[in-house]
């Protein structure tokens, strides 16, 4: 008996007796509250390092090369993953749109800005099968080219010159998307605990997807390819694509255009059945075979012998060439439901159809064309049979919608246009981009003091201005980049209008404004006037508590129209949960914590950030329907650090005043009188310990000065969070 192995973990041999494994506090307690996810991408885990500048390195790369680089890769076809038909267009077609195509419109969260494609899970979800040879593919070109271009923009990029070289005309390009260096740990992509297990994220009551997701399956970009639940019935799959397309802001019209444009090019890959021949996952699979999986043991393994989703054929005739044959042959022929050799629902021409054929994947013969169930959706469901039948008439009105979806769907995650980058970048205007005007004034620092007077003389309360600037600023989210103070649309449909903006006293304090701007003969834009408003508060504020501080302010923000504003894309942004504002709509049905750090999140926030503004926001009275959960202080308008020093005091005891356990109420434990009624927003302070170390360095007796600098520095951040074309 060996006393040295029963004392070093490493001597005993058994691996997950190393650092870091052991049962964790996850494990021990499943519920704890997700602080983690405000902890994502620190600088310490960047190798690039912080003065690394993305915008700069990609602006220096001659673009026509890397273009010409990734063009001539299309062709150059490689013994270990050779190119079906000896171009690999389809292929980085098809991995562009899996790494957009995680958009949801929802949350802002999933797309191709971060370049997550190259971890798990996506790198391992079976519909992104085979895919990472995809970008095995490419890595010459980003290693010749090293940090000036990220994957991120490397992928979409791949998917546009596969379209060029193979003939289609594209909308555009621009480059911007910083590379994460860890999968991100904020999006939910599901409960399942298996892949594509079951169609329980549909809600049975209303019909819908659950929450914000976009996809019908765990481990799936949008439907199954087979159908609902592999049921080989398209009227059904055009349900599922119209509500997962639907998720990603796409219209009727540029979903068939996506997926008709899309399966114009390439194959689907099911030579024989998976179960017996594919290994597992990238994630999942040893050592050795270095980051890939989904070994394929079938004969060659690759061309006609491939193993993907299991489908077997190409769409086309000439799957390496942009024509309208999607169209044709999908109209023109009848289709009869058959089995691939994997044994998939697919469907087959007719004999009757007497049909034109597509080369097998080495050239060397002739196969039958294929389509999957959700390409018949697009024939057999009338809304897209009448826009297919169109874009079938007139292929240029095709041509066109399907460049335009595009781009949008590979650029829609990236914000406002200051952060696009390269030649390539449309000039035209687009809707979806949330279009703001450029201004053309400079005020001066006495014309920014006297307009601070004025709205401090206006009768508008410190609690108004602060909660009309957050309104307006903390619509931003990090996710995609959208909303934010600039272009000012707290003054247009929708966001006027929601509840959680207390429509009423809005429309006063936003009057209020537009007289100043009046009398200040226009030359201030509302959007930079509501910040300053904002900021005139907090440092009132702040007076009040006998500091004397100035909030960084930066003009500039344009105000942007109504018909700039897409109203339903808009109302995404609505903030179903505010927990800086202690809101919670009624139709929610989770805890206030948790939505509270999911909104840290997309205001790019971090512990200690969202931990001072949420004690600033409380005693500045900044609540919904001012109400007094969480005001725990006496003074409210006085920028002190009472939140924190009350939330931490054991003089007084807290007990549930709601079933639900959402409201409770303090005591004062030897008179039993009520103090202060606060949310799970609240409380959450001095319960979570990690939240409560926080708390304490702001509530002690040295902590309030510290917080009113950081209060300021985290208000000034969220003001400026969109401010893109500063940065
Ligand atoms: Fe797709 C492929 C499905 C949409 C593009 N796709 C494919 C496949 C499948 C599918 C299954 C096969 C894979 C393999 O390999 O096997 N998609 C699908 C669906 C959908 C879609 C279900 C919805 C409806 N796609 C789509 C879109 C796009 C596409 C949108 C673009 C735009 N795809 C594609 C391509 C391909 C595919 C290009 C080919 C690839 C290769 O060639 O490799």
């Amino acid at each position: 008996n060996n006393s040295d192995a029963s004392q070093c973990p490493f001597l005993s041999g058994d691996q997950k007796k190393t650092a870091g494994r052991g049962t964790s506090n996850r494990d021990w307690w499943p519920n704890e509250l997700k602080l983690n996810i405000l902890r994502q991408h620190a600088a310490k885990n960047n190798p690039m390092g912080d003065d690394f500048n993305y915008a700069e390195a990609f602006n220096s790369i001659d673009f026509a090369a890397l273009k010409q680089d990734v063009i001539e890769l299309m062709t150059d076809s490689q013994d270990w993953w050779p190119a079906d038909y000896g171009h690999y267009g389809g292929f980085m077609i098809r991995m562009a749109w899996h790494s957009a195509g995680t958009y949801r419109v929802g949350d802002g969260r999933g797309g191709a800005g971060t370049g997550t494609h190259r971890f798990a899970p996506l790198n391992s979800w079976p519909d992104n099968g085979n895919l990472d040879k995809a970008r095995l593919l490419l890595w010459p070109v980003k290693k010749k080219y090293g940090n000036k271009i990220s994957w991120a923009d490397l992928m979409v990029l791949a998917g546009n010159c596969a379209l060029e070289s193979m003939g289609f005309p594209t909308f555009g390009f621009a480059g911007g998307r910083e590379d994460v260096w860890e999968p991100e740990q904020d999006i939910y992509w599901g409960s399942e605990t298996e892949w594509l297990d079951n169609d329980e994220r549909y809600d049975t009551s209303d019909g819908d997807l659950e929450g914000h997701l976009g996809a019908v399956h765990m481990g799936l970009i949008y439907v199954n390819p087979e159908g609902p639940n592999g049921e080989p019935d398209p009227l059904k799959s055009a349900h599922d694509i119209k509500i997962t397309f639907g998720r990603m802001a796409m219209n009727d019209e540029e979903t068939v255009a996506l997926v008709a444009g899309g399966h114009t090019f390439g194959k689907a890959h099911g030579a024989a059945d998976p179960e017996k021949y594919v290994g597992v996952e990238p994630h999942g699979a040893s050592i050795e075979e270095m980051s890939t999986g989904w070994k394929n043991t079938y004969e060659s393994g690759v061309l006609q012998h491939a193993i993907t989703s299991g489908i077997e054929g190409a769409w086309t005739p000439n799957p390496t060439k942009w024509d309208a044959d999607y169209f044709n042959v999908l109209l023109n022929y009848d289709w009869e439901l058959t089995k691939s050799p994997a044994g998939a629902h697919q469907w087959t021409p007719t004999a009757e159809s007497n049909a034109r054929m597509a080369p097998t994947a080495d050239g060397s013969g002739k196969q039958a064309l294929m389509m999957t169930t959700a390409d018949m959706a697009l024939k057999m469901d009338p809304t897209y049979r009448e826009i297919s039948e169109r874009f079938h008439k007139d292929h240029k009105a095709f041509e066109d919608a399907f460049a335009r979806a595009w781009y949008k769907l590979t650029h829609r995650d990236m914000g406002p246009i200051d952060r696009y980058l390269g030649p390539e970048v449309p000039t035209e205007e687009l809707i979806w981009q949330d279009p703001i005007p450029k201004v053309d004034y400079t005020l001066s620092d006495s014309d920014i003091e006297s307009l601070k007077k004025m709205i401090l003389a206006s009768g508008l309360s410190v609690s108004e201005l602060v909660k009309t600037a957050w309104a307006s600023a903390s619509t931003f989210r990090g996710s995609d980049m959208r909303g934010g103070a600039n272009g000012g649309r707290l003054r247009l449909e929708p966001q006027r209008s929601w509840e959680v903006n207390n429509p009423e006293e809005l429309n006063k304090v936003l009057s209020v404004l537009e007289g100043i701007q009046k009398e200040f003969n226009g030359t201030i834009s509302m959007a930079d006037l509501i910040v300053l408003a904002g900021n005139a508060g907090v440092e009132e504020a702040a007076k009040n508590a006998g500091h004397n501080i100035n909030v960084p302010y930066t003009q500039g923000r344009g105000d942007a129209s109504q018909e700039q504003t897409d109203l339903e894309s808009f109302g995404y942004l609505e903030p179903l949960a505010d927990g800086f504002r202690n809101y919670m709509s009624a139709k929610l049905n989770v805890a206030a914590e948790d939505v509270l750090v999911d909104k840290a999140n997309l205001l790019t926030l971090s512990i200690p950030e969202m931990t001072a503004l949420v004690g600033g926001l409380r005693v500045l009275g900044a609540n919904y329907d001012n109400s007094n959960y969480g005001v725990f202080t006496d003074n409210v308008g006085h920028l002190t650090n009472d939140f924190f020093t009350n939330v931490l005091d054991f003089t007084y005891t807290w007990s549930a005043t709601s079933d639900d356990d959402a409201i409770f109420e303090s005591r004062d434990r030897r008179t039993g009188e009520v103090k202060f009624t606060g949310t799970r927003a609240d409380l959450i302070f001095g319960s979570n310990t990690e939240l409560r170390a926080v708390s304490e360095v702001y509530g002690a007796n040295d902590g309030e000065i510290r917080f009113v600098n950081d209060f300021v520095a985290a208000w000034a951040k969220v003001m400026n969070l969109d401010r893109f074309d500063l940065k």
